[in-house]
């Protein structure tokens, strides 16, 4: 049988249940998913500094060959991994990951030290996605940033984050696009603190400082704050946890980011996401995949991934979620990484955009839930992979796993090069 009459033959069986698989791999290539620039480099970062700083409680590992050592071999690796996926790409840049001639501080960054990025994203035609940086510095690392009980240094971290605000908007008028902005700081204490308001306290302050720069504009810098349960050196008291960001973002209309890393281990990010959109107006999800931790495990086509999609499908809410990606794996080949993990993710798109919802919802309202929970298991094997090569096809990208043959290509030619 060729290609296309298996995907026709899938077609069919879809649109028995009035399912349009052509419409829905035209919006599952559509959907942006912003790649984070920092599984080319395992976090370390491109400042010119006297020595490359770690921290921030977390934490790549792995001593796979080819990490890329600079912007240039940073760039050219990202390119090389979205020649291989399907779909539209945003890229995802960290403060730490500037690019000058001298040091320049992290209080003292403009847009001026991201402009390869800038210029290269123009060339590669995607928008980019901005963080502050509050780890892998000298100022971090006692643990504390924005909540740091010293004045002098929660100002420097001020700073920064005005900095910050001000790049995100020079790069979105540079894309003509909003940039996405996602703020997280790792403050917390490794052992029982004896004051958990303080911090609390003085980082509402800080976000609230931050943020009172109405030269911004709002719809060009849109901000996010990503929780955290616990981090390495962090792991009995988060600043920034859960109830705090959600907290702070509603009481300040700011986004709220959410990552899937970020929570007990069983406890799933699907079930939240209706909670916090009946009072946000949209959420940024960090895709990512903890492993009984917060271990940024490359992400995968597995049922919490479909299930955050699904919950976005069946509550109509595309259009309030930004998806952006976090994982950092330095044992596997970091182009394969990325290829492997933003594919589970655009899989997952398509996966939830085929769902019979229309269906499902008519079986609930009615009570029939047998049928309910017959349907959704049936979907289950439904012809899934014909429309997803099909995808495939469409963006011209290699089918399956017809990828591995490229990056091993660049493997040998390029990775292996880099001592
Ligand atoms: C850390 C957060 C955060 C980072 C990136 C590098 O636990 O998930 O999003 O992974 O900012
Ligand atoms: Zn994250």
């Amino acid at each position: 049988m060729t290609h296309s009459s298996v995907y026709e033959s899938a077609k069919a069986r879809y649109a028995e249940y009035g399912i349009d698989t052509d419409a829905a791999i035209q919006k599952a290539l559509a959907l942006p998913i912003s790649l984070h620039c920092w599984q080319s480099d395992d976090v370390v970062g491109f400042e010119t500094k006297p020595e490359g700083l770690a921290g921030g409680g977390i934490l790549a590992t792995g001593n796979y060959p080819g990490r890329a050592r600079n912007g240039e071999e940073a760039r050219a690796d990202i390119a090389k991994a979205m020649s291989l996926i399907p779909g539209t790409q945003r890229v995802n840049v960290h403060a730490s990951y500037s690019e000058t001639d001298h040091y320049v501080d992290r209080d003292q960054m403009d847009a001026s030290c991201f402009q390869k990025w800038m210029d290269w994203a123009k060339a590669q035609n995607v928008c980019l996605d901005f963080n502050p940086t509050f780890f892998a510095h000298p100022k971090a690392e006692d643990g504390f940033t924005l909540s740091h009980p010293d004045k002098e240094i929660r100002d420097f971290w001020i700073q920064h984050g005005k900095a910050c605000r001000k790049i995100a908007e020079a790069m979105a008028d540079a894309q003509g696009s909003p940039c996405y902005v996602n703020w997280w700081t790792p403050d917390g204490a490794k052992d029982l603190p004896a004051d958990r308001f303080g911090p609390r306290a003085r980082m509402a302050a800080a976000y609230d400082e931050i943020r009172r720069d109405d030269s911004v504009d709002t719809s060009k810098c849109v901000d996010f704050i990503e929780s955290k349960l616990f981090g390495i050196g962090s792991e009995e008291y988060v600043v920034s946890s859960s109830e705090f960001c959600a907290d702070y973002a509603l009481s300040r209309g700011m986004g709220l980011c959410m990552d899937m890393g970020h929570y007990h281990p069983t406890e799933c990010i699907h079930g939240k996401i209706s909670s916090h959109l009946q009072f946000m107006d949209k959420l940024l999800l960090h895709v990512s995949r903890p492993v009984r931790w917060d271990s940024d495990h490359v992400v995968l086509f597995n049922d919490d991934l479909k299930n955050v999609f699904l919950e976005i499908q069946r509550g109509k809410a595309w259009e309030k979620v930004m998806l952006a990606l976090d994982f950092f794996d330095a044992s596997i080949n970091r182009i394969g990484a990325y290829v492997i993990g933003t594919r589970a993710a655009r899989e997952g798109i398509l996966y939830a955009l085929l769902d019979p919802t229309a269906h499902l919802q008519d079986y609930e309202a009615k009570g029939q839930n047998t049928h309910r929970l017959g349907l959704m298991e049936a979907f289950k094997t439904m012809p899934f992979g014909a429309v997803w090569d099909e995808l495939c096809e469409q963006a011209g990208v290699p089918v399956g796993a017809g990828w591995l043959s490229e990056m091993e290509r660049y493997e040998q030619e390029v990775l292996v090069t880099r001592s």
